[in-house]
């Protein structure tokens, strides 16, 4: 994985799923600005451009080394003229353009507003555009309504906001997979999403579950639930029935989401020692996510949901434009057939790509 550094910069790939990417950015200052940019843009709806400045950061962190000179970004791919302009004022410092962003009210309502579970940019807009500006205002306003969702979002938005630790994610874990054994004990429990990637906190916990014999996959989710409930640790869920099936092609669009049957859920973690003693509560709400693929899927499922996006969409992208393959959560297919894959290793051969850990998949 060293190799990376002996390649000149010519060769960083401008797919994410042929560069190393680790958690160790060395660019740090660069990426942080180009990512308030892409924010900014997916704040007013333009997710298109602000792909651009994301790929740039992505670029960016694969490199082995901080960025001395601006010249240097002259052989990388996916770095823009806007993408360059940034990088060039940040070099003194900061950007003005970063810093006018980070002051724009609109922007810092639509941050804090879309950062309640369940309030999207649409949602977020819309409040500001009523004139909306703090969760005092929103409150005090009768006739925005809130779904159950956004509901519990202000509920426990104290607890969910604040990023859970690896510690709070592997204790999460044994108490998902006592549930799961309980309720099939031939099926496993793994993390997925940002922590199998080796981040040490996470906005949230991604579990995935195997079950090895046919359709117990859809009644795995609704069983758990109900003992979580029964243990009294479950503060909100939302399951979302399979609607999967075997025989649809993977799809072009990246947005959409998979059909597995998967929940969403708020729960409640027992703190291993000290107490809330303000609110005489010993636990902390958390946000976990569950997906259950069937057995002839649950690579690809797993492949999907350990991300990060950015890599997953370039790896759809590198099969589809390089290889006129077919990729998403639930298959790859060529050439009239769905290929099968008992290991990761196995989809990276099936596209000729050199295999990536999930820990270098931090695009
Ligand atoms: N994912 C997906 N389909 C969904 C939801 C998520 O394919 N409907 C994938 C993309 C993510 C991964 O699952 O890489 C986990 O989603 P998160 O939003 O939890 O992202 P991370 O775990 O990478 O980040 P964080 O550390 O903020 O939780
Ligand atoms: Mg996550």
């Amino acid at each position: 994985h060293y190799i990376q550094v002996t390649k000149p910069e010519s060769a960083v790939s401008p797919y994410a799923c042929q560069r190393r990417t680790t958690l160790d950015n060395h660019n740090k200052i660069f990426t942080d600005a180009l990512e308030v940019l892409a924010e900014n843009l997916e704040l007013s709806g333009n997710q298109g451009p602000s792909l651009a400045f994301r790929k740039a950061a992505s670029v960016l962190k694969s490199l082995p080394a901080a960025l001395r000179r601006q010249e240097e970004t002259q052989h990388l791919p996916c770095l823009g003229e806007h993408s360059r302009a940034i990088i060039e004022i940040s070099e003194c410092g900061s950007s003005s353009r970063v810093e006018e962003i980070l002051n724009d009210e609109r922007y810092r309502t639509m941050k804090l507003f879309s950062s309640v579970f369940g309030v999207g940019p649409k949602t977020a807009e819309n409040w500001f555009c009523r004139g909306l500006r703090t969760f005092a205002e929103r409150m005090s306003e009768p006739s925005v309504r809130l779904n159950r969702m956004q509901t519990a979002g202000f509920l426990f938005y104290e607890d969910i906001s604040k990023p859970v630790s690896r510690t709070e994610a592997s204790a999460l874990k044994i108490i998902v997979e006592e549930a799961v054994i309980c309720v099939n004990p031939s099926a496993t429990v793994s993390i997925t999403g940002g922590f199998r990637r080796g981040k040490e906190f996470g906005h949230d916990v991604d579990f995935i579950i195997k079950t090895p014999e046919a359709g117990q996959e859809d009644v795995i989710l609704p069983a758990v639930i109900k003992r979580f409930k029964s243990q009294n640790i479950l503060l909100y869920s939302d399951l979302q029935e399979s609607t999967f099936d075997l025989r649809k092609l993977p799809t072009h669009c990246f947005d959409a989401m998979d059909h597995f049957g998967k929940c969403f859920l708020i729960m409640k973690l027992k703190h291993e020692q000290e107490m809330d003693a303000r609110a005489g509560k010993d636990w902390k709400a958390v946000r976990v996510d569950l997906v259950a693929p069937p057995l002839e899927r649950f690579t690809y499922a797993l492949l999907g949901w350990t991300g990060s996006t950015l890599f997953l969409r370039d790896l759809r992208r590198f099969a589809r434009l390089e290889r006129g393959k077919l990729l998403d959560n639930h298959a790859l297919y060529d050439k009239n057939t769905f290929l099968p894959a008992n290991t990761e290793e196995d989809i990276f051969a099936h596209l000729g790509l050199e295999y990536i850990e999930p820990w270098q998949r931090n695009a």
